[in-house]
This record gives structure tokens, sequence and C-alpha cells, in this order.
């Protein structure tokens, strides 16, 4: 497993971003697992936080014009993680550009609901914290499209590897079939329980495994 994947582990264990117990989704799922990104909320932590997605996106290779970060989560995610790609990818990384959506349209200055870079007819890569069943990240390839831009790709720090409601494909295949691009992660939930395997009790194993049976697909 890449180094990248493990300190990001270690991050969002240390940041107790990363927590085990009960906990219910958006989508009345009871998880034995939740990762909340917001708890990545200091220097150091942001710092390790963005290193990791820069080198998942390093090592895709995924050619963009711009990072897009939907608001709200994905805004600082987006401006954190530009910035990293140009400290460690150089010069390639230099004139990528960045931008978000307003939540509340704005009809005075400038108006319109982007900030940052103009879309139009730019390669977008979507960055957003994390996918369950894929409903967040939707509004974000519309919103993309409806300003004339072109999404390669998107990139999440957890992929929960969950199948929707009304599928047995996990929700990131499903996602990257409709659009027709790659959904990247940092880690999935198998990185999960293979890094923390021997850091948690029988007990919370025990649940882990058996919701894995329950929402993610086999093959
Ligand atoms: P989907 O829209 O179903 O893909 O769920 C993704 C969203 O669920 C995230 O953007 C979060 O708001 C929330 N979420 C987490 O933050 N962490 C988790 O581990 C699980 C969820 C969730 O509710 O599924």
């Amino acid at each position: 497993m890449s180094a990248f994947k493990q300190n990001f582990l270690q991050a969002a264990l240390d940041a107790q971003a990363l927590k085990f117990g009960t906990f219910t989704l958006k989508s009345g799922r009871i998880s034995p697992y939740f990762f909340n990104m917001g708890l990545f909320n200091t220097a150091k932590t942001l710092s390790a936080l963005a290193e990791s997605y820069a080198k998942a996106i390093i090592e895709s290779g995924i050619e963009f014009d711009i990072l897009f970060g939907p608001a709200y989560k994905g805004i600082p995610l987006a401006a954190i993680t530009v910035t990293k790609l140009y400290e460690i990818g150089g010069e390639k990384y230099a004139n990528i550009g960045y931008s978000f959506n307003r939540k509340e349209k704005k009809d005075h200055g400038e108006g319109g609901s982007i900030v940052g870079c103009p879309l139009k007819d730019k390669k977008v890569l979507i960055i957003d914290d994390v996918m369950t069943a894929g409903t967040a990240i939707n509004e974000a390839f519309g919103i993309i499209k409806d300003e004339g831009g072109i999404t390669v790709a998107c990139i999440i720090a957890v992929d929960r590897m969950e199948t929707t409601k009304d599928s047995n494909e996990c929700a990131t295949k499903i996602v990257s079939k409709r659009y027709g691009v790659p959904v990247l992660s940092i880690v999935s939930f198998d990185d999960i329980i293979e890094v923390l395997k021997s850091q948690l009790t029988t007990e919370q194993m025990e649940s882990v495994l058996e919701y894995r049976k329950k929402y993610v697909p086999t093959n």
C-alpha cells in the first residue's frame, strides 16, 4: 500500500476524523465507522491531508486545468490541495486553477455562483470528502456542466465502497459509469480495514466485516 495512504489513515486517526462506534449515515444506514473531514482542522493535519490528496492526484496522472471544490466542505480542500500540488509536483501544476460554487446566488458585484477560475471549456477535477451513495457529488457534476466545464475525474478522501439503495454496484462505480470519468480516492473501506485490523478490537472488527458483507459488493 502506498505510503500516502498509510500516512493519511494515521493522520485521520490522530485527528480522530476516523472513528469506530455506531453512526447513522445520510442514507439511514447504521455504520460501525465514520469519517469526519471537519476534524482535520489544524495547520499540521490540513497539511498532511493536502499532501495525501496531492499525491493521489499526481499518482493518477490525470491531466486537468481546475480543481473544483463543491460548497461547503470541498472549498478548503480545493484551496489546500492546489497549493500542495504545486509544492510537491512543481511547475507542471503552477497554473492549475481552483474554484468553488456559492450555495446562495449573488446578485450584486460580479454576480454568478462560481468563485475562482471560470470553468468554461476547462478540464475540471472535482475534490470532495466522502462518497457513500454518490448523492452529494452529483450536484457538483451538474454545476460544472451548467458552467460549460468538462469534468475529467473526481477525487474523494474515502471511498466507502457501498452499494446504493437501487443497485448492487458500488456508488463510485455507478458515478464513474454515469459520467464516464474515473473516481479516485485516497483510501477505500478495504484500505481502512487492511491498515487498521491490528488496531481494532475483535468486536469492532466483527461489526466492520458484517457491515462490509451487507453493503459492499463482492466483485
Ligand atoms: P453520499 O452523498 O451518500 O455519497 O454521502 C456522502 C456524504 O455523507 C459526505 O459528503 C458527508 O456529508 C456524509 N458522510 C461523511 O461525512 N462520512 C461518512 O463516513 C459517511 C457519510 C454519510 O453520511 O454517508
